[in-house]
């Protein structure tokens, strides 16, 4: 049964996402260097441990390396996008692995072995009509940059950086007109190794090295949307955002303001990518944080001058918390620390399943900056149980998926200007918090396990035939 009335606006981009470091495996071939998610072993093997010590991980030799292989889109690719194709897909959200085009990150000329592979995956976008959606960072700095510079703690990452962005906006110049600067910005808070490709773990101020190195990004990303602009001006670049809108604990004003702040935290970078420039309250931020920003001549007019063109955000859950720290304690140390909201289910991983919260979050941030907005992340990590007959039967996504898509519209009709939505994992792939296999996003199962064993095939999950309706009938066809 179609409703007509939850159509999606003509053109709607339709797709799915992935990461270079979470799929493409082959973390060695063809002149690839090492990516820091290279380092990392799986959640039992101390994950979160390497994370926040990212050199002692340099140094030690774990067994098992969920990224070495991951899914091995490397190789299969082809028959993957041919999959995305047949569900439909109208763009496909990957991103470049810098450490394939640039091994240590500080190269002059780029490594033409890795940039012919995304020739290939472009060419293959095309041949079905998919446009392709490029993060231009997601998390998988070059291990170089963190040894030699310690990443985006050092302002010469800027360079590295745009001269990664100026030889990609050159190759793909025919071939790719989305871009987004970094993956999930205000990671950098939470993982600084996944953000800023760094290691704060012996800093005396890491407050201070998190904010410097956040300028560095920041900068970068203007510049490189001036870089994109001027290389090909019907490119638009976005910025790209951990969202998720945080509610007040009880109506005490003060845990109001507290989910207030909360939420500042991440608009902090949005208000300058999207403005264009630090926001007034960043003044106390930086007194509070005893935070001295090194700024450079012709930083704040570069951030002023070049601002995105759209606002993308990732969307998971939404959060909850209290202005007393004692209540605030009992949080689950997840990446984002969240009290449980006693309204709310939660996946197997403890995420908070909250649709109204994705109106809500949209809702906000267009009041906020009325651009169009992406959502580029959404979806439910879940454990798949392949049956005796090989289907699997995921209606608890297709049910997440649905009430999102529901929010997502409701969003629209309240007036948000929405470019498109593209799930996140579309096919199953490696956890970027756990290193795990085990916890699947994906409309297509992938045969491996959290140890590495498994065939790689491919097969169609329930909720496959179901996203491909949706597609079909532009969101009319819900069921
Ligand atoms: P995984 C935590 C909280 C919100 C978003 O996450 C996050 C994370 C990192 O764990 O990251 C984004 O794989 C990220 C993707 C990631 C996805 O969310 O831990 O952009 O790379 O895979 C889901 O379940």
């Amino acid at each position: 049964m179609t409703n007509q009335d939850l159509k999606f606006p003509e053109g709607f981009l339709w797709g799915g996402a992935v990461a270079a470091n979470q799929c493409e495996g082959a973390y060695l071939e063809d002149g690839k260097g090492l990516s820091l998610v290279d380092l990392l072993p799986s959640v039992e093997h101390g994950r979160f441990e390497a994370l926040m010590n990212p050199k002692k991980a340099l140094e030690t030799n774990y067994n098992f390396y969920p990224s070495h292989d991951s899914i091995d889109f490397y190789h299969r690719y082809k028959e993957d996008i041919k999959l995305f194709a047949e569900m439909g897909f109208k763009c496909f959200r990957l991103s470049i692995s810098w450490p394939r085009i640039f091994p240590n990150g500080d190269e002059t000329n780029p490594n033409e072995k890795g940039l012919e592979f995304y020739d290939q995956v472009f060419a293959e976008c095309k041949k079905y009509g998919i446009e392709p959606v490029v993060t231009i960072n997601h998390f998988d700095t070059p291990v170089g940059l963190m040894r030699d510079y310690n990443g985006w703690a050092s302002r010469k990452t800027i360079d590295f950086y745009l001269n990664f962005c100026e030889t990609i906006f050159k190759r793909y110049k025919d071939q790719v007109k989305y871009w987004m600067t970094f993956n999930e910005i205000n990671m950098i808070l939470h993982v600084p190794m996944f953000g800023g490709g760094m290691d704060i773990s012996d800093a005396e101020n890491p407050e201070q090295l998190k904010y410097q190195a956040i300028h560095h990004q920041l900068v970068a990303s203007a510049r490189a949307t001036k870089l994109a602009h001027d290389i090909n001006p019907e490119n638009q670049v976005g910025c790209m955002l951990a969202a998720g809108a945080t509610y007040p604990n009880t109506p005490n004003p003060d845990d109001v303001f507290a989910a207030m702040e909360a939420d500042r935290e991440g608009y902090f970078f949005v208000d300058v990518q999207a403005r264009g420039y630090y926001p007034s309250y960043s003044k106390r931020l930086f007194k509070e944080k005893n935070i001295q920003l090194e700024i450079a001549d012709g930083d704040l007019e570069t951030l002023r001058d070049y601002t995105v063109d759209y606002v993308a955000f990732s969307y998971y859950s939404s959060k909850l918390t209290s202005a007393d720290p004692e209540v605030n304690q009992k949080t689950d140390g997840n990446v984002f620390a969240t009290l449980k909201n006693p309204y709310l289910k939660a996946s197997e991983w403890g995420w908070q399943i909250d649709p109204v919260g994705l109106r809500i979050t949209m809702n906000a941030i267009y009041d906020r900056y009325q651009k169009p907005l992406f959502i580029v992340e959404n979806g439910l990590g879940a454990v798949d149980k392949v049956e005796a007959d090989g289907s699997i039967n995921d209606d608890y996504r297709i049910d997440y998926l649905r009430e999102h898509v529901r929010a997502m519209h409701q969003g629209i009709e309240d007036g948000v200007e929405l470019i498109g939505y593209t799930p996140w994992g579309c096919i199953d792939l490696i956890s970027a918090g756990t290193g795990e296999m085990k916890k699947r996003y994906g409309f297509i199962y992938v045969d491996r396990d959290n140890e590495g064993n498994g065939t790689l095939e491919r097969k169609k999950k329930k909720s496959f035939d179901w996203y491909k309706k949706v597609i079909e009938s532009n969101g009319a066809d819900l069921n």
